[in-house]
């Protein structure tokens, strides 16, 4: 028994969908915990006009009944607000009648750092906007959905999930005084996971590495370029004695520089994981580009976009996180039914000594 997630959707198309396979029957679901979540995805600051116009809320086409999932795929979906500007430039269908709106036009001048370049070689496209409309950050917002449905999941079994902005100091000011550049900032954030038992994830395979699962699904989102486990890169300058967390009675530990995870599997302390996120690519003063048309010289595509988006980051990396978190949970405890899954988590948690400290 596994979970997994399906997404689709382009930024300015209709609406962005997920689809959750792979929860048990019988799990509630509150409207109000994963609409509370996407607005917290909205909220941070440096964030384009575009949230403006969005004020994005879950809507579910199936796998739920009054409040409660069946146990068989669960379709959310989240509707683009920003579409009804871009209902020519962005019809699934040629459009009829003359071009209005927005995405009128072909977009050339790849920005270097976005996927405008790659997209257009990879896919062969004319247009950058074909490959650009599904990498943008947009997506995540259903991300963010499934990752609420998770955490439901996981708050079951006594698993809490909390993304921050990791010392981010005068996060504003920078984000200010890049604006007024007309430039753009990154940052890093962190999650922690409290109450995770030992053993989730497994050290026999690469697929099956709890870090390597967690590294991956950060890199998974937009503009992600390091992931750090626990103290991460800092403990390859340290010596093995200074490294490593002892063991205590209980079978705890009184530090936690592993990160809650050791060989690829879960050990009982909190899960701490880091993402940096690069500076967002899209510059009001553009970096330098290659029209795909000519050939020529030429700037980068300058749109409307987002001086910063580390604040949103923290939410979609805490719903990432979760979502993989609930994938190993439902690997290893299973069942159909919640009462199954929940009575398989009792039975291990009565099996093995280990004292929950945190
Ligand atoms: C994004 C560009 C901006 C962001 C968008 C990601 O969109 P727009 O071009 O419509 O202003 O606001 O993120 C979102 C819309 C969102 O909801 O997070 C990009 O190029 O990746």
């Amino acid at each position: 028994m596994t979970l997994s997630l399906v997404t689709a959707g382009e930024s300015h198309g209709p609406a962005l969908v997920a689809i959750v396979t792979g929860l048990p029957a019988g799990l509630v679901l509150e409207r109000d915990e994963i609409d509370a979540d996407l607005r917290r995805r909205q909220q941070g600051y440096g964030r384009s006009p575009r949230q403006q116009i969005e004020q994005d809320a879950v809507e579910v086409l199936a796998g739920l009944r009054h409040g409660r999932t069946l146990g068989t795929p669960l379709a959310l979906v989240v509707q683009n607000r920003d579409h009804k500007n871009w209902t020519w430039g962005m019809n699934p269908w040629p459009p009829e009648g003359e071009p209005e709106g927005k995405g009128t036009k072909p977009v050339t001048l790849p920005r270097p750092g976005h996927a405008d370049l790659a997209g257009a070689l990879k896919y062969g496209l004319e247009d950058t906007r074909d490959a650009l409309e599904r990498a943008s950050a947009r997506h995540t917002a259903v991300v963010v959905a499934a990752g609420a449905v998770a955490k439901a999941l996981l708050a079951v079994i006594e698993i809490e999930v909390a993304g921050a902005v990791h010392d981010e100091a005068e996060l504003q000011q920078r984000i200010d005084e890049a604006r007024a550049e007309r430039d753009t900032v990154g940052g890093i954030v962190e999650v922690r996971a409290r109450g995770v038992p030992p053993g989730l994830g497994s050290y026999a395979s690469r697929e099956d590495r709890l870090d390597a699962r967690l590294a991956g699904a950060l890199t998974g989102i937009q503009a992600v370029k390091g992931v750090e486990v626990g103290t991460g890169f800092a403990l390859a300058q340290l010596r093995g004695s200074q490294a490593h967390d002892e063991i205590v009675a209980g079978f705890v530990r009184e530090t936690n520089r592993a990160g809650g995870i050791e060989a690829g599997v879960s050990n009982g302390e909190e899960i701490v994981v880091r993402a940096a996120m690069k500076p967002l690519p899209t510059l009001m003063k553009p970096l330098a580009s290659v029209d795909l048309q000519t050939g020529e010289p030429g700037e980068a595509l300058v749109e409307r976009s987002d001086v910063a988006a580390v604040e949103a980051l923290a939410v979609v990396a805490e719903a990432a996180v979760a979502f993989e978190l609930a994938r190993a949970a439902r690997e290893k405890f299973g069942g159909d039914a919640l009462g199954d899954f929940v009575g398989a988590w009792r039975a291990y948690l009565d099996r093995i000594p280990w004292q929950r400290t945190r």
